[in-house]
């Protein structure tokens, strides 16, 4: 049983926009995730917490002045999907829309707010599901990403710990983060992530591992389509108990994307939920003052059963397959349960190469000294 003081936070403005008609990236998913914890009873076991959005000053912590200022100019009259008239987003990806500012802060404001509760000793897990916006950059949007939650929480943490683990299972690589933080070895960032020919965002290869006094402080985990539990949990159990005993952090931050379970719509991982959870439960058992967010994660309904999973694996709660009564999944026998089997898939994965990435990753973390 868990003894773990838990803490929830929930911006309902964040969930509310749309990016554009047609866009993958539903904030909607975390209202729906939102709703079955509702309903498989869970609230009373948490605090739930109603952050206030970031200011600008805090979201200039982390981007361009100029950036930030331009983003709350064309917030209130940008129009649905016209993005590629405007600089500094990414045209399909990053599409201007109405209301991106306040989205932005308010995604901000709850992680700094998970980043302030860790902070105070108040909470010893401290979950923000909107958040895990791992692309957005100093002075550009990127992948989905208008401003990088995580950083802004990082830097918070950093005030009142030595050293902060970033760890990040997206089916993408955590490029945002690691460059704001690749030059210090005061946060260790490490990516699990499809890579090659040029599967966005086309960096995270193993070499890149770091510079000056960082070097060696950016771990990339670059894997194929296919893979499966038990390589991904092996990797991931492996890579991270390194990473723990050579670095020693004080505090951890997750980026939980759920795009790497099976069945995504941008992604081709065979990832159970309970697989992913899985890594989430290793990642507890260090016992750190922890921050878990979202990410991303396209198939909606597979994203609210996976962050379900994992709130109640936060609180150590073991949840019924059959999904509880709610407004978001029919009555369709696949939309009555909880977990998400994996399929018969080809894997470009090999034990033979997972252990090689084991064994190159393990060679930089052995280079590492605190
Ligand atoms: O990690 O692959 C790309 C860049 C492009 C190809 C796609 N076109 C639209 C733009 C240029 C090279 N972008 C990726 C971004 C993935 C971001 C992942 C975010 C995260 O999970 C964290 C939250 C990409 N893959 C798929 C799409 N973009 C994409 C698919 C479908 C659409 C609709 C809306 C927009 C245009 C049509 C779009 C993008
Ligand atoms: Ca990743
Ligand atoms: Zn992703």
């Amino acid at each position: 049983m868990t003894t773990k003081k838990v803490a929830y936070c929930f911006a309902p403005d964040a969930s509310s926009y749309q990016l554009s008609e047609t866009h993958p990236m539903v904030p909607e998913r975390v209202n729906m995730t939102h709703e079955l914890v509702q309903n498989y009873r869970m609230f009373p076991r948490m605090t739930i917490i109603k952050p206030h959005p970031a200011t600008e000053e805090q979201l200039k912590r982390v981007h361009l002045p100029g950036y930030i200022d331009y983003l709350k100019k064309v917030s209130p009259i940008a129009t649905l999907g016209l993005g590629d008239l405007y600089p500094c987003l990414q045209a399909d990806d990053c599409p201007m829309f109405t209301g991106v500012y306040d989205y932005s802060a308010s995604i901000v404001g709850a992680s700094i707010a998970c980043a302030n509760r860790i902070n105070h000793g108040r909470s010893n897990v401290c979950i923000n599901w909107a958040g895990g916006m791992h692309h957005a950059k100093r002075r550009v949007a990127s992948g989905f990403c208008y401003a990088n939650d995580i950083a802004a929480a990082i830097l918070e943490l950093l005030m009142c710990h030595r050293r902060v683990m970033y760890v990040d299972i997206d089916l993408h690589h955590g490029d945002g983060v690691e460059e704001y933080f690749y030059n210090t070895n005061r946060v260790m960032t490490l990516s699990f992530h499809r890579f090659g020919n040029n599967f966005f965002p086309g960096t995270g290869a193993i070499k890149n591992s770091g510079v000056g006094p960082g070097k060696d402080y950016a771990i990339n985990v670059p894997l194929q389509k296919g893979i499966d539990d038990d390589q991904y949990i092996y990797l991931f159990k492996n890579i991270l108990n390194k990473a723990m005993e050579r670095f020693q952090p004080e505090a951890l931050v997750m980026q939980m994307g759920a795009d790497s379970v099976v069945g995504d719509l941008l992604g081709d991982f065979n990832l159970t939920n309970k697989g992913h959870a899985s890594c989430l439960e290793n990642a507890l058992s260090y016992n750190l003052p922890t921050i878990v967010l979202g990410g991303g994660g396209y198939s909606v309904k597979n994203v609210a059963r996976t962050w379900t999973l994992e709130t109640a694996t936060i609180l150590g709660l073991e949840l019924d397959n059959q999904l509880p009564t709610n407004s978001y999944f029919g009555h369709l026998p696949e939309d009555s349960t909880l977990y998400i089997p994996p399929v018969k898939m080809s894997n470009s994965n090999t034990n033979k190469s997972i252990r090689k990435v084991l064994r190159k990753v393990t060679e930089i973390l052995d280079r590492t000294e605190i």
